[in-house]
C-alpha cells in the first residue's frame, strides 16, 4: 500500500475517528491523500490553534486519540501551544504535519517556513509530544508509526510525525498494532495490597478522581470501586463533570478554599486520600487549605502508584483499579457506611429584570438542562470555567490546568465533530476575541453550537489578579451582531430574563449556531474565581514545604 495509506489506516485501527486540519504546500499532497482515502473525516478549520484546540476536545470526549493535520513551519507552529496543552493535561493529539521532500533544502537555498534548520521543527515538537517520528523511510515506516501511535495511547499524550511531501505515494507495508506494554502482576498485586491495608486502617478515607479516569475509559469501573469501597467520591478541577452518567457517590468538585465548605473539609480532613488519575498540580491541589500531607496520600498518576512515601513505578491506573475490583470480588468486603456529606444547595434561579450575573447564566443553564436534559460542555479559560463548576451532571472539556485562553468555542466544534451532539460553549469575550471566528465553519458542516458569551468588556479574571489597574478593560464588541454574517443567530441580553428566554430560544432552535452575548457588569465574577486566585497568591508568598 502507499505510505500515506499506511499511516491513514494506522491511525483508524489505533482509535482515531477525525482529522482536523489546514492544509499548505508542504502538505498539499498529504490532504489530497486523504481526502481521496474516504478513511477518515477531515475538518478544516480558519486558524491552527482551532484545528488544535478542536482535536484536543475531539480527544478527551471520546477517549480516543484524534487528529490534527497541518503544514510544516507556518502551520505546525502556529499550533504549538495547542499541542502543548494537550501535553500537559495528557490529551492524545496525533500532530501530522507535511514537510518538505527527501532531496529538498540541502542545497544553499533555505525553503520557505524554515526556522534555522530542517530540523528545528522536529526539535521545538519534541518538547510537547512524548514521541515522534519522520517518516522519511517507506521500510522503516511502519515500525515508527506503530511505535509512536501505541505511546501515544499508552501515555495518553501527543505524538507528532512528519511527512516528507514526496513521500504520500511511496509503497509501504502495512502498519501492524502492538500489544499494550506487559506488566508484572506481583507488582500490581503488591500495590492492591497496600492500598487496601491503607483503606481499612483508615477512619475517612475519600476518593479524588482526575482526568486520566477519563482518558484511560475508566468512569464505570471507577464507579463501581467507589460503591463497592463504600468511599465518597469528588472530582479534582480538572476532572470535574466526571462520573456524570454513572451512579456513584460523588459529592462534587473539590476546588479548596474556593469551593463548597463541606467538600473543602471532606477531602482535607481525610486521613487516606486516594488520588485516582490526578494531576499534582496548583489548580488541583494547590488550593488546599493546609497542604495536603504525602504520608496520608495515595496518588496513581502517570502509570505509577505512591502510597505514602512508597512507590510503584509501573502500575497504571487501569491496572490498579482493574486489581482492586478483582481483589473485593474475591474477598466480599462489605462497603463502608458512606458519610453524610451535603453540598450547599444551589439558590433557584429567577428569571426577573435584575442584571445579569455570572451565578445567574449557570442556573438558567442547570433549570434547562432540568428541563431537557444536559448537553456536553466546552468552557475556555476566564470565569466562565469557574462558572462550569456551578453545572451540574453535565460533560465538560476545558484547560483546568494548562489554562490557555482561546479553547472553548474550538473545543465546542470538535465536540460535536466526534460526537454529533449538540454542545454548549461557555466562553469569556476576551477569549471569544481570539478564537470565536471558527463558529464560521459551523454552517458547512452542520453543528449547531450554543454559545454564551460572558462579556463584561474585560479581562476581568486579570482585574481579580491584580486590581487596580485600566490595562484589562476591553472594547464593547458586538458579538450578536457579528453572528448573521457567519451564519448564525445571535442575540445580546442584559437581564436575567433576557437570559432565559434566550437560552430557551437558542435550544429549541436547531440548524444553526446560536450565541448569546450575555452582558455582564464589569467586576463582577463568580465566588469561586476571587477566592481560587486569592489562594494561589497565598500560595506565591509560602515557600515549598511549609
Ligand atoms: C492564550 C492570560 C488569563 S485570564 C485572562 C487572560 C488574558 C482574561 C480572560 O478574559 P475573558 O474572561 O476571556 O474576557 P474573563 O472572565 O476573565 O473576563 N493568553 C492566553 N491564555 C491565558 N491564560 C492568558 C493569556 C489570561
Ligand atoms: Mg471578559
Amino acid at each position: 500500500m502507499k505510505l500515506a495509506d499506511a499511516l491513514f489506516q494506522a491511525l483508524v485501527d489505533h482509535g482515531v475517528q477525525q482529522a482536523f486540519g489546514i492544509p499548505g504546500d508542504f502538505a498539499l499532497p498529504l490532504f489530497k491523500a486523504l481526502d481521496d482515502s474516504k478513511r477518515l473525516p477531515l475538518f478544516m478549520l480558519s486558524h491552527e490553534p482551532g484545528v488544535g484546540f478542536a482535536a484536543d476536545a475531539a480527544a478527551r470526549i471520546a477517549s480516543a486519540p484524534s487528529a490534527a493535520f497541518v503544514t510544516y513551519g507556518a502551520g505546525a507552529l502556529n499550533m504549538l501551544n495547542a499541542v502543548a496543552s494537550a501535553y500537559a493535561e495528557q490529551v492524545p493529539v496525533v500532530v501530522v504535519s507535511g514537510a518538505p521532500g527527501t532531496h529538498e533544502g540541502r542545497g544553499m537555498l533555505k525553503l520557505h517556513h524554515q526556522v534555522k534548520t530542517l530540523d528545528s521543527q522536529m526539535i521545538i515538537y519534541r518538547e510537547v509530544t512524548c514521541d515522534q517520528a519522520r517518516l522519511d523511510d517507506p521500510r522503516r515506516a511502519p515500525e515508527d508509526i506503530a511505535r509512536v501511535l501505541s505511546n501515544c495511547i499508552t501515555h495518553s499524550r501527543p505524538v507528532y510525525f512528519e511527512f516528507p511531501r514526496d513521500l504520500v505515494d511511496a509503497p509501504c507495508e502495512p502498519v501492524p498494532v502492538r500489544p499494550a506494554p506487559a506488566l508484572s502482576p506481583d507488582a500490581v498485586n503488591d500495590c492492591v495490597d497496600e492500598v487496601l491495608q491503607r483503606i481499612a486502617r483508615a477512619q475517612s478515607p475519600v476518593m479524588m478522581l482526575g482526568v486520566e479516569v477519563r482518558r484511560f475509559r475508566l468512569e464505570v469501573p471507577v464507579a463501581d470501586l467507589a460503591r463497592k469501597l463504600g468511599i465518597p467520591v469528588v472530582t479534582s478541577f480538572m476532572g470535574h463533570g466526571l462520573l456524570s452518567a454513572q451512579d456513584s457517590p460523588l459529592v462534587g468538585a473539590y476546588l479548596g478554599t474556593a469551593g463548597d465548605p463541606a467538600i473543602t473539609h471532606l477531602v482535607e480532613d481525610s486521613d487516606c486520600l486516594l488520588l485516582l488519575g490526578v494531576t499534582p498540580c496548583d489548580t488541583n491541589l494547590g488550593v488546599a487549605e493546609h497542604v495536603i500531607a504525602p504520608r496520608t496520600t495515595i496518588l496513581a498518576h502517570n502509570r505509577s502508584v505512591g502510597v505514602g512515601h512508597h512507590r510503584y513505578p509501573d502500575v497504571p491506573l487501569a491496572a490498579l483499579v482493574e486489581g482492586l475490583l478483582a481483589r473485593l470480588a474475591r474477598e466480599r468486603r462489605e462497603p463502608r457506611a458512606l458519610p453524610d456529606v451535603r453540598p450547599q444547595p444551589v439558590a433557584p434561579f429567577v428569571a426577573d429584570d435584575a442584571p445579569l450575573s455570572p451565578g445567574d447564566i449557570t442556573a438558567a443553564i442547570n433549570d434547562a438542562f432540568a428541563r431537557s436534559g444536559p448537553m456536553p460542555l466546552a468552557a475556555d479559560m476566564g470565569d466562565c470555567m469557574f462558572a462550569a463548576f456551578d453545572i451540574g451532571h453535565s460533560e465538560l472539556v476545558a484547560p483546568g490546568y494548562y489554562a490557555s485562553m482561546g479553547y472553548g468555542v474550538p473545543a465546542g466544534l470538535g465536540l460535536q465533530a466526534a460526537t454529533g451532539r449538540r454542545p454548549l460553549v461557555l466562553v469569556g469575550d476576551g477569549a471569544f476575541q481570539m478564537t470565536g471566528w471558527e463558529l464560521g465553519n459551523c454552517r458547512r458542516y452542520g453543528w449547531d453550537p450554543v454559545v454564551v458569551v460572558f462579556n463584561n468588556r474585560s479581562w476581568e479574571m486579570l482585574r481579580v489578579f491584580q486590581p487596580g489597574s485600566s490595562l484589562y478593560a476591553l472594547d464593547d464588541w458586538d458579538f450578536a451582531g457579528c453572528a448573521a454574517p457567519l451564519g448564525g443567530v445571535g442575540v445580546r441580553v442584559n437581564t436575567r430574563r433576557e437570559f432565559a428566554a434566550a437560552l430557551e430560544r437558542a435550544m429549541a432552535e436547531r440548524g444553526r449556531f446560536q450565541l448569546i452575548d450575555a452582558t455582564l457588569p464589569r467586576g463582577s465574577v463568580t465566588v469561586s474565581l476571587a477566592r481560587f486566585v486569592s489562594t494561589l497568591q497565598l500560595r506565591q508568598r509560602i515557600p515549598p514545604g511549609r
